[in-house]
């Protein structure tokens, strides 16, 4: 019998206008629909061996036996669903690395998910469409249906029960708009709730819940539309609004989800300052405190430059990057 193995790398993205709602958890069919950026550089690179002696599936996470049941649970659902396509049922063995700083504060799912669908379904000689990888790399974890294309990505909410058209696609490469995002390491901890919790608080709880799906849904066509006509200030300003549209349903949840640390808030008017004074910077903000502060080439350097003077040790927390191209096999 050949060896069933091989490896993947895919990378992280940002999401301008954010998934934030399940309509079927069990399928992680999204509320709305999300559009982001895959970004360049920092991702998971992910070997996947499929071996008839293991009793279990193990994941090994840089270096280290990863023991989270969040992770293990989507791990398993995307190795599952591979192996009933396949017809055969061996258990795994996977090594994850992910080349951003350890305790950088950045959400590896959707890196890692992403990998390891492109890495396991080739071990299994699976000769799968993009839109088949998209919609199970999504059953693992909704924001990796994302990772695997390149530079402007759109995840349909998709409107089918069975999830097969919630799935994600290109809409420009990363040469379209030669953007770059500055992720502002604000707090490298875990975040104390985690994104799949939170959601799932704010659908049950969280007042503004509906109103924030209606708003999102109704923000996707000015944000295409703004990253098609590459406008700036059209983008920023429906980014952002997306973003703190998020953030408000999460804070009306019972109990209240609040990611923010003060450093996040500070962050945030500084970013509006500086485009008020004609610097061309936008910020989003995840589940988290970290902020993501996007620029034009043009202004990518004057941004950079006083981020890391405002910040107390500057540069040690910025991480640079831009739109970049989808997971590959290796
Ligand atoms: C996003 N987030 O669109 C949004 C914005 C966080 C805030 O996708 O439960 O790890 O595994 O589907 O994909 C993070 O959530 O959640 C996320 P699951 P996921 O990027």
């Amino acid at each position: 019998m050949p060896k069933l193995e091989a490896s993947a790398f895919a990378p992280i993205n940002i999401a301008l206008a954010k998934y934030w709602g399940k309509r079927d958890s069990r399928l992680n069919l999204p509320t709305n629909g999300s559009i982001s950026m895959t970004l360049d550089k920092f991702g998971s690179t992910t070997k996947v061996e499929f071996d008839p002696a293991l009793s279990s599936d193990q994941f090994v996470l840089n270096g280290k036996d990863e023991r989270s049941p969040d992770s293990l649970r989507k791990i398993t659902i995307v190795l599952d669903e591979l192996r009933s396509l396949a017809r055969m049922h061996p258990h795994a063995r996977i090594h994850s690395e992910n080349n951003f700083p350890t305790g950088a504060g950045l959400a590896s799912s959707a890196s890692g998910i992403a990998a390891l669908t492109l890495a396991a379904s080739h071990a299994l000689g699976l000769k799968l469409s993009p839109e088949k990888l998209s919609e199970l790399a999504r059953r693992g974890s909704g924001s990796a249906c994302r990772s695997l294309f390149d530079g402007f990505v759109e995840w349909k909410r998709g409107e089918l029960a069975d999830g097969s058209d919630s799935v994600a696609a290109s809409l420009h490469p990363a040469s379209h708009w030669a953007l770059h995002a500055l992720i502002v390491v604000v707090d490298a901890e875990t975040k104390s709730q985690s994104s799949t919790g939170g959601m799932t608080s704010a659908r049950k709880t969280s007042p503004f819940f509906q109103s924030w799906v209606e708003s999102a849904q109704a923000s996707l066509g000015p944000i295409r539309d703004a990253i098609a006509a590459r406008d700036f200030y059209a983008l920023s300003r429906a980014a952002e609004e997306n973003c703190l549209r998020m953030h408000a349903c999460a804070m009306a949840a019972s109990p209240p989800i609040v990611y923010w640390k003060p450093e996040t808030i500070a962050l945030i008017h500084e970013v509006r300052k500086m485009r008020a004074e004609g610097v061309e910077v936008f910020f989003t903000i995840d589940a988290g405190p970290n902020v993501v502060i996007v620029a034009t080439a043009a202004h990518a350097a004057a941004a950079r430059a006083h981020f890391e003077v405002f910040l107390k040790n500057g540069g040690a927390r910025l991480l640079e990057t831009s739109p970049g191209k989808g997971a590959y096999v290796l």
